[in-house]
């Protein structure tokens, strides 16, 4: 997918606030920390279009990104950073429930798990909710780099084994290092924007 344009369209915390229009959209989704952001900046080969942070819980909004005035990534607050305040964790549950239940134009989510850690059981919540809603689910594992390329498929297989995926080769090994999985992710997603061109067609 050749990228013409790419920029941040706005923040939203509520459904008043998503963009207007039909545009299909993708939303990345993860743990704080696991390297959502910086995945979005490696993809549009930009340093800053989103913010990235050394602390979990950077992204607090739901923030839209207009890729070639064709469809939307969406950066999404992460879950699961234990230091959060509970009221604020309260908020973040409502803000995404709403966000996964009411936006019609989201065709698909890019979720994101630790290349090096089993899956949490947030995440096997949020994949079984999107599996649940016949949401299209791409699966990646990201800071590759961490791990050396051969022992790679060990994880993968750990994680696919923890989501009850059948096929652990379905997960992208992805890193933002040095590239790993980006051609990969790049195929993946035009795949699915694709199909949502064919729907649209019908
Ligand atoms: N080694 C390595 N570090 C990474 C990779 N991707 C992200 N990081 C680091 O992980 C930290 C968190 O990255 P973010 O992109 O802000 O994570 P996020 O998932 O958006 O986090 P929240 O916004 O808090 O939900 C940063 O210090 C990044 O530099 C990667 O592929 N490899
Ligand atoms: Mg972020």
């Amino acid at each position: 997918m050749i990228l013409r344009k790419t920029e941040f369209v706005t923040s939203a915390v509520k459904p008043e606030q998503y963009p207007e229009g039909n545009c299909p959209e993708l939303a990345v989704s993860g743990r704080s920390n696991v390297g959502k952001s910086t995945l979005i900046n490696k993809f549009v080969n930009r340093k800053n279009l989103a913010k990235v942070g050394n602390t979990p819980g950077k992204t607090q909004t739901i923030n839209f990104f207009n890729m070639n005035d064709e469809w939307y990534l969406v950066d999404l607050p992460g879950y699961g950073y234990a230091k959060v305040p509970l009221q604020m964790r309260a908020q973040w549950g409502k803000m995404m429930q709403t966000y996964f239940r009411s936006r019609e134009n989201l065709k698909g989510v890019i979720q994101l798990v630790d290349i090096r850690h089993k899956p949490s059981d947030d995440d096997r919540m949020m994949v079984n909710m999107l599996w649940e809603n016949e949401i299209p689910v791409l699966i990646v594992a990201t800071k590759a780099d961490k791990v050396a390329r051969g022992q790679r498929p060990k994880y993968l297989k750990a994680i696919a084994e923890a989501l009850d995926m059948q096929e652990w080769k379905e997960i992208i090994p992805f890193s933002s290092m040095d590239g790993t999985g980006l051609k990969e992710l790049h195929e993946a997603i035009e795949h699915i924007i694709q199909d949502t061109d064919e729907e649209k067609n019908v």
